[in-house]
């Protein structure tokens, strides 16, 4: 481990920025095939209506246009439907019904983009309107439309129940309480919103019957095991290639109707095609993430002893269920919910729901519904504090676990490797001078200024599997990877997870150069070419360094064994008289005769007699199913300044303290803590995707929902403490969706802490100003 980090973990500038920040990134967009056509999708005005008929005739006429594809034309060939990553089904175009604004209704491949568009609008469809079905909470009435009625059997919009812990225990907790609070909270549906869209050039090669896809992915060997499924092609005549990715969030985790469109029309007109999404198409049908209306309930003892949790949940899935998690998990790791704390009993029951809302679930820096879970827990703990008149810290910090705790068991059955929470709660209250800031906020709320503090403190699950409890679709949760030395001492690391921004060409390359003592320049990174790469289950749920990356360690491991008896065979010493000091083996005691890893790469390939049944040359394979998950946590606060004429909430200050185990590379750490705070904001004070009773959607820009800029984001105070995953081989834990988990409940904490004179308990996101005004209405203000 190198001060400047060039032969391992540090701050080592991102390899990939060389073409970045020179404009040299190679997007899905910027792939020109010769001979390429292109796609558009046409989309449903309507929220729910019967499709009557589809009339192409006049867009088929268009000069331009090479193809029109309608969902009759694909139940010719059985891909109207596709199977979604729940086990559910989606319609690729339609058929029967319409059943979300925006669903798919046909495919255009013209010569241009435009004429594509254009063409568009030459296709007369007849809907005939049905009533939809939009909030969630009438989903199950009686009379209630039915979403789903090509579904065999169907008579509601009922998707699953599910449940964990023990109800009876935690029933008894409860029936025995002193304090009991009990609110309801939503977490509004929102959207990942990449800067680069969703799209794909699709490329049937009819001579070679290979089928090539470009395409924005964060699981490429998935994908291409999907299609296989679907089209009925065999997985070594598909290759899917992901190329630079403009972001993800888990908005490109999903098989997308256009996607399948595309394939198909590079089928039926045997040259390649190109679909991009706009950016309304993008907001308003690709996945979108939250939508859960809960209702948490939490146990005490009056001195501020928290002693269970009861949680009901309403998810809204949408039209189809796409929601993209482990398959014995229909709400994720929702059930992570009893979060930080020592609790004795603890029970979620969620129902999934289908609504006249575009499909979807789980994307958007999620941890697969950790989110969810964080936000709840950590409301529910300021709303306790409040009732027990308790400061929000003094409570958390006489239920954090504490170090001597780990391994935990939770009452609803993980078991969390590694932590010492108190450490890292009293880290940030330090760096933020936590006492100063409640004493000037006293002082404000005597002149009738509006200042809050915000705390929470989140507990992730990240790196799934193990396969054995962990699937997608039938797909172990497992990765792959494979390591080459070539003669000169250089590698190449091949991979099976997918960057979209979190710098992996980097930090792999860094595990490389750390196992091997080598150069961080001598190691190339592949990855996003499943014709290149080896299988695995690709980037989400921050499980690319706990997964990929413990497979990157073990594999360059295995390489530096190998290495190992060539050196002994070169030195004439036995291998288990050799030493290993970064970059060399060593005869034990005689540090000056030793072999590089260059000389033992070169020696491995030349002439160099082998011990019998020792194989030449340096290079390994392995798969790495992870024993557990590994467990990150960091405690966050947030200090906001509310203004009372206009509701407008400004960040002032937020710390964050993480703690993702051993870091790879604290600048890129700090840059995905930085984006995911900025999410943060994002979610708690400006975004929501609205609908009208209609099913209008009423976000399909980004005038209407909002990203957060530098604007709203204060400079970011970051602190960090390391305590290793026992089992991670680098001792390192998932951070990249860490602060998008943490930092929702820290600003609203600190915005409804802001507005307690009011007598405000609680208030849902997002803080707009609208919002926060509406909530102090008529409400006097006591201090
Ligand atoms: N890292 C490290 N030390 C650690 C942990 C991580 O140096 N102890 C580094 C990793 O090696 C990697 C980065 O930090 O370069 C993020 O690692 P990890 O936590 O393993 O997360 P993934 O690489 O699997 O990224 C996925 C995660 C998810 S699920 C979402 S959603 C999200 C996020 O990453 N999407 C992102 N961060 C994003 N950042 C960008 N720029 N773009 C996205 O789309
Ligand atoms: Cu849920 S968003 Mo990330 O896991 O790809």
């Amino acid at each position: 481990m190198s001060g400047n980090g060039q032969h391992g973990f540090g701050r080592v500038p991102r390899k990939e920025d060389a073409r970045f920040i020179r404009g040299q990134g190679n997007y899905v967009d910027d792939i020109k095939l010769p001979g390429m056509l292109y796609g558009a999708v046409l989309r449903s005005p309507h929220a729910h209506a019967r499709l009557v008929s589809v009339d192409t005739a006049a867009a088929e006429a268009h000069p331009q246009v090479r193809a029109v594809i309608t969902g009759e034309t694909l139940a010719g060939l059985d891909l109207a439907w596709m199977p979604t990553l729940s086990g559910d089904v989606q319609a690729v175009l339609a058929t029967d019904k319409v059943r979300f604004q925006g669903q798919e209704v046909a495919f255009v491949v013209a010569d241009s983009h435009y004429a594509a568009r254009d063409a568009l609008e030459l296709i007369d469809v007849d809907y005939e309107a049905l009533p939809p079905v939009i909030d969630a909470r009438t989903a199950l009435d009686d009379g209630a439309p039915v979403i789903r009625d090509d579904l065999e059997g169907r008579g509601d919009n009922h998707i699953f129940d599910w449940e964990a812990g023990d109800a009876a225990a935690t029933d008894r907790v409860f029936d025995g309480a002193e304090v009991v609070v009990a609110q309801d909270v939503l977490y509004p549906r929102v959207h990942p919103a990449p800067l680069e869209t969703c799209g794909i050039v699709a490329d049937m090669d009819k001579v070679t019957g290979k089928l090539t896809v470009h395409t924005t992915t964060q699981a490429p060997h998935a994908h291409r095991t999907v299609y296989a499924l679907v089209a009925g092609l065999p997985e070594h005549k598909i290759r899917v290639v992901s190329p630079d990715i403009g972001g993800g969030f888990g908005n490109k985790v999903g098989i997308y109707p256009g996607y399948v469109c595309a394939i198909v029309g590079s089928i039926v007109t045997g040259r390649p095609v190109k679909w991009m999404e706009d950016r309304s198409e993008n907001l308003m049908t690709t996945s979108f993430a939250r939508d859960y209306h809960m209702r948490g309930e939490i146990a005490a003892t009056r001195d501020g002893r928290v002693r269970g949790l009861r949680v009901t949940v309403l998810a809204d899935h949408g039209a189809f269920n796409g929601t993209a998690q482990p398959t014995k998990f229909p709400a994720g790791f929702f059930h992570v919910f009893t979060g930080s704390y020592d609790i004795e009993a603890a029970h979620c029951a969620v129902t999934g729901v289908y609504t006249n809302k575009a499909p979807g679930g789980v994307a958007y820096a999620c941890s697969f519904r950790i989110t969810e879970a964080a936000y709840l827990v950590e409301r529910m703990m300021d709303m306790l504090a409040a009732e027990l008149d308790l400061d929000p810290a003094e409570l958390r910090l006489r239920n954090l676990l504490r170090a001597e705790q780990f391994p935990y068991s939770t009452a609803t059955g993980w078991e969390y490797d590694s932590g010492d929470y108190p450490r890292t709660l009293r880290k940030a209250l330090d760096i933020a001078g936590y006492d100063k800031l409640r004493a000037e906020q006293a002082d404000r709320r005597e002149r009738g200024e509006l200042m809050g503090i915000g705390i929470s403190f989140f507990t992730e699950a990240v790196g799934a599997g193990p396969r054995k409890h962990m699937d997608i679709l039938g797909l172990g949760m497992a990765d792959g990877a494979e390591l080459r030395v070539h003669p000169t001492g250089k590698a190449v690391l091949r991979i099976s997870v997918q960057t979209q921004g979190q710098g992996h060409e980097t930090t792999f390359a860094q595990i490389v150069a750390h196992e091997l003592g080598i150069p961080v320049d001598d190691v190339e990174v592949v990855h996003g070419d499943t014709d290149q790469t080896p299988f695995g289950l690709g980037t989400y749920g921050s499980r690319s360094t706990p997964v990929s990356g413990a497979a990157t360690a073990v594999v360059a491991r295995k390489v530096r064994e190998r290495a190992r008896i060539v050196a002994g065979a070169m030195l004439e010493a036995a291998p288990g008289d050799l030493e290993w000091t970064p970059g060399r083996w060593t005869v034990r005691g005689d540090p000056s005769s030793g072999a590089t890893m260059q000389e033992i790469a070169m020696a491995a390939h030349g002439s160099l007699e082998l011990p019998d049944g020792v194989e030449g040359h340096l290079d390994a394979t392995t798969v790495y199913n992870p024993p557990n998950l590994t467990y990150p946590f960091g405690a966050y606060i947030a200090v906001v300044d509310v203004d009372p004429g206009t509701g407008k909430v400004a960040v002032r200050r937020f710390v964050a303290v993480d703690d993702c185990g051993v870091r790879i590379n604290p600048m890129i750490v700090e840059g995905q803590v930085h984006g995911g705070l900025a999410d943060g904001v994002g979610m708690a004070l400006m975004q929501v995707m609205a609908f009208d009773e209609d099913g209008n959607h009423l976000g399909a820009s980004f005038m209407d929902y909002l990203l957060p800029t530098s604007m709203e984001c204060p400079s970011w105070e970051l602190g960090e403490t390391v305590t290793p995953s026992p089992h991670h081989p680098l001792g390192a834990k998932g951070v990249g969706e860490s602060a998008t988990v943490g930092s929702p409940a820290a600003i609203v904490n600190a915005v409804v802490d802001a507005l307690a004179p009011y007598g405000v308990r609680h208030a849902d996101m997002p803080l707009t100003p609208a919002n926060v005004w509406r909530v102090i209405q008529g409400r006097p203000f006591r201090t």
